[in-house]
């Protein structure tokens, strides 16, 4: 593939709902789409990045700059003919995952569209259909909550996560299971405690009571030693999002005992291969795993079904139905969840949806385009 043309748009949208976790509320996503443009043909890429560094380092703003400034420039030089060689390409700029897999990402969905296959044919994707669970934010009250997961079980999801944070959690906990003793559910606290503080270290103990699926990220994101430590005191699985950045960081909290679940979301690794390395990792090690989610649009969501329909992927997900995010989505049909509690790898090439332009444009706030030309490469 000779990618002579990249193509850079912010996006703001609204939520349909905003959406609280321990870091904070986020009420309307600021997005970079990435399109890639190679011999008539194109590809789409989303940052998941965040207006604000809360959830990781990365912002909109600095996924905008690395990519003009770093990737761009190495992706337009020389052909690739392989995504798969993107990594390699971009491994003298240290850190920017969030950046990297939107290019990288784009790249994937252009090769796959260039052979005129679903990209999960690719990826090594087998299923034609992926486990759906449903993320729940912190609400105004616990009734609100309660009517919020009500509304959900209708829609047929697997499972229920909840966030949590200091004061917004044994109680709460405790209400769900008084009303749904058997619901499959599970939390995840965004790094929110710290073992070090004696109420929080009580708080991780008392959650174990609760038949948890598991709990996800509740330490900070630097620290496997203290989340092995609390792993051996806990019946619950422990599940790391903020902590793996890499594939050695998967290796490093598998050999520690850090967690006994891994979460995998393409934008904080880097790309899909990346994805795959830790999901193959994972799966060697005998440690499941599940794809997370960013509140991504229809691109960034038709992404993760492909990479999600992989085989280890065996645990529900948090890839849920578009209208709980964007009415409407960037993209049509809108991504559904069955009743069975699935949601449909779409079958096309690439990522298999299609892209209203119209909507993109109304959305877009910002657009710059890098040409290979002008990048001074194809020497
Ligand atoms: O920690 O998994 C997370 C959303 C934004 C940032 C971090 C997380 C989340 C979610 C929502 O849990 C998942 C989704 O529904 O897309
Ligand atoms: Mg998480």
């Amino acid at each position: 593939m000779r990618i002579d043309l990249l193509e850079l748009r912010l996006l703001r949208l609204p939520l349909v709902r905003a959406f609280e976790t321990s870091f904070g509320r986020v009420a309307a996503r600021t997005i970079v789409l990435v399109t890639v443009h190679a011999e008539g043909a194109e590809g789409w890429g989303e940052s998941v990045a965040d207006a604000d560094p809360h959830y990781s380092g990365e912002t909109a703003a600095s996924v905008w700059q690395a990519i003009d400034e770093y990737l761009a420039p190495r992706i337009l030089a020389a052909p690739i003919a392989h995504p798969r060689e993107v990594g390699d390409r971009l491994r003298g700029i240290r850190g920017h995952h969030m950046a990297k897999a939107a290019v990288e990402m784009a790249i994937w969905d252009l090769y796959a569209r260039q052979a005129g296959v679903p990209l999960q044919q690719v990826l090594g994707g087998t299923r034609a259909a992926v486990p759906s669970g449903v993320s729940i934010g912190i609400e105004a009250s616990i009734e609100a909550l309660l009517d919020r997961i009500a509304i959900e079980r209708e829609a047929g999801y697997q499972r229920v996560k909840i966030k949590i944070k200091p004061g917004w959690d044994t109680e709460v906990v405790g209400r769900i299971r008084d009303r749904w003793p058997a619901l499959p559910l599970m939390v995840d606290a965004n790094a929110a405690y710290r073992l070090e503080r004696e109420a929080d270290g009580a708080t991780l103990a008392a959650l174990d009571a609760f038949d948890l699926l598991m709990i996800e990220q509740p330490l900070a994101e630097d620290d496997l030693v203290d989340h092995a430590t609390l792993q051996r005191s806990l019946r619950t699985p422990i599940c790391l999002d903020e902590s793996v950045d890499t594939r050695a960081d998967a290796a490093a909290a598998i050999a520690l005992g850090a967690c006994r679940v891994v979460n995998i979301k393409p934008g904080r690794l880097g790309g899909h291969a990346e994805s795959i390395a830790v999901h193959d990792l994972c799966a060697a090690a005998g440690v499941p795993v599940w794809h997370g989610g960013m509140l991504e649009t229809g691109i960034g969501r038709a992404h993760n079904l492909h990479l999600a329909s992989l085989p280890h992927f065996t645990v529900p997900g948090d890839i849920a139905a578009s209208a709980r995010y964007f009415q409407p989505d960037l993209i049509e049909p809108p991504i559904r969840v069955a009743a069975d509690g699935t949601v449909a790898v779409p079958t096309g090439p690439g990522i298999g949806v299609t892209i209203v332009p119209d909507r993109v444009d109304r959305a877009t706030e910002r657009r710059l385009t890098k040409s290979a030309r002008a990048a001074g490469g194809l020497h």
